[in-house]
């Protein structure tokens, strides 16, 4: 007898969108073929959990339909593109939503495998050297992650991707982006030779030379990236081994020609914006939080799996989904305003969400994740339950950290640039990490190894009782812990570990 495997699928959704026809059909495929959840991750797109061997094809092909794949969302290719949330908020949100496809597009391998494996398509003959001009026969070193950011938003948190490109708007055009290379969250616990890294800007580009610089970027790395030992196989070991300069010159040999000097950028957030807001033309906007993504049915709870069923069946405007894990209802009239709401009301999709609670964050963890050493989805909302106490208490009930939890130190929801970040170690124990800032642009450092919950709530009781008393206004948690001297800053990547 087979065992009973059980997969996970992760879709390949540039930017995030989906039209409401595709819902249902995920939603169905959901229902029908994985473990009843829709569950968006931190790259803006879905996953879906516990898909049996024999389910897997007509899973596939049953998403296919809906003309969206699967094709790179893992393996040692380029993944999902992601971008700063919503198309439909103005002329250079659909620009760079257009970028991200476009990226996509260009960097995606062409072997036909995937059709032929799952989608019935008929062997063609062919090497894949041929097939694959870019990824050649061996592909990268490792995983390769792009994002796009409109500033002041860094939704996508910028710099922890391979390569970032920062939009540089002038009345509402897009002029050009400031390219990034080296960024990276995932380390091993106890071996500080592994650490995440924010990435360098290396320079400026034209709109239309972002994909040749995609392709560069991603050559050189092709080419130089450690095939020795996975662990340092990434991009930014690759900057870190050769330094920043040599990886601009090598980018600039590929382009034929100099990136131009680097354009100010000023981010003031990562976080997503929540409730109703108008776009650039006027139309409406909801932002759900949706608390790590899993589009559920709770019972005697909430209902967002069948809410967004019944939005999406009644709405005719797409949804996009954040790289925070949450969604966004589009394009929404103003007289269909108030049948979105009695949805979000019936369903019980938008009841009592702290501040605290929308800018948290967990990993999916236990039970799927095979890397896992801690709970984390199934573990953050009860420990945010408790926060929201002390909060509470203290007097911060209005105030938003940003949190955020991994079961492992592989980094999947980006906790190392947390204000409060939560890396688990074992089961029921976790690092803490404290002094991100709630820009994205400053990795935290370790403040208690190993700790078990009473001893985190202990912590961070007292640190929280001194930020309501001590703080300066307006300053963040991340920063004031900074200041107080409770943690030094991290400077950068490589001194992530130093004591
Ligand atoms: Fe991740 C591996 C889940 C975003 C760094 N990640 C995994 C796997 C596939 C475990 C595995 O390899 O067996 C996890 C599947 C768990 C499950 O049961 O579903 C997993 N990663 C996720 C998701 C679903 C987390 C979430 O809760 O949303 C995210 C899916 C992204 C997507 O849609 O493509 C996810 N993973 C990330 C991010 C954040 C990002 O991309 O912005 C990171 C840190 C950024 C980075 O890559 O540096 C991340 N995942 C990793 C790593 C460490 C990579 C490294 O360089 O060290 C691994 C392990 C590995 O690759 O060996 C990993
Ligand atoms: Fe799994 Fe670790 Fe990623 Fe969490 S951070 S999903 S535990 S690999």
């Amino acid at each position: 007898l087979e065992p009973l495997y059980s997969f996970m699928v992760r879709l390949r959704l540039p930017g995030g969108l989906v039209t409401p026809e595709q819902w249902l059909t995920l939603d169905d495929v959901a229902r029908r073929y994985a473990n009843g959840t829709l569950r968006i991750t931190t790259r803006q797109t879905f996953q879906y959990h516990g898909v049996f061997k024999e389910n897997l094809r007509s899973h596939l092909q049953a998403v296919n339909q809906a003309m969206i794949d699967t094709i790179a969302a893992c393996g040692d290719v380029n993944r999902n593109v992601i971008c700063t949330a919503n198309p439909y908020r103005s002329r250079a949100h659909r620009e760079v939503y257009d970028l991200a496809h476009a990226i996509s597009t260009r960097l995606l391998p062409r072997t036909r495998a995937y059709h032929e494996i799952f989608l019935g398509e008929e062997r063609v003959a062919g090497g894949e050297e041929e097939q694959e001009p870019l990824y050649t026969r061996h592909y990268l070193p490792r995983k390769f992650k792009v994002a796009i950011a409109i500033p002041p938003e860094n939704d996508v948190d910028l710099f922890a991707h391979d390569l970032g490109f920062i939009a540089h708007v002038e009345a509402g055009e897009i002029q050009g982006y400031n390219v990034c290379i080296g960024g990276g969250m995932g380390m091993t616990h106890g071996e500080p030779s592994t650490f995440p890294r924010l990435s360098d800007v290396i320079g400026f580009c034209r709109p239309d030379q972002v994909l040749d610089v995609a392709e560069a970027v991603l050559k050189v790395q092709r080419d130089n990236g450690d095939r020795h030992d996975r662990k340092h196989a990434r991009l930014k070991y690759t900057v870190e081994n050769y330094g920043v300069d040599w990886f601009r010159t090598k980018v600039e040999r590929h382009l034929g020609s100099a990136l131009k000097a680097a354009r100010d950028f000023h981010f003031d957030g990562n976080g997503d914006r929540y409730g109703w807001y108008q776009g650039e033309d006027g139309a409406w906007h909801y932002g759900l939080f949706v608390q790590n993504g899993r589009l559920a049915d709770t019972k005697g709870g909430m209902q967002l799996l069948s809410g967004m069923r019944e939005i999406t069946k009644v709405h005719a405007g797409d949804i996009v989904l954040t790289t925070n894990q949450n969604l966004i209802i589009t394009n929404v009239s103003a007289d269909k305003r108030h049948e979105i709401e009695a949805l979000l009301d019936r369903y019980c999709m938008t009841r009592n969400i702290s501040p605290l609670r929308k800018a948290s964050m967990a990993c999916v963890a236990f039970p799927t994740c095979g890397l896992a050493m801690a709970e984390s989805e199934r573990y953050l909302p009860s420990l945010i339950d408790k926060l929201e106490d002390v909060m509470h208490e203290v007097g911060l009930e209005q105030d938003a950290i940003n949190v955020r939890m991994t079961g492992c130190p592989n980094g999947c929801a980006r906790p190392y640039l947390a204000e409060i970040g939560f890396v688990g170690k074992a089961l029921g124990r976790y690092n803490l990490y404290l002094g991100g800032n709630p820009s994205g642009e400053r990795l935290n450092r370790l403040y208690k190894e190993n700790i078990d919950e009473p001893t985190i709530m202990n912590e961070l009781t007292t640190l929280l009782q001194r930020y309501a008393e001590e703080r300066n206004p307006g300053e963040p948690f991340g920063d004031f812990v900074i200041r107080a001297g409770v943690i030094a800053e991290t400077t950068a990547g490589r001194h992530f570990h130093d004591a």
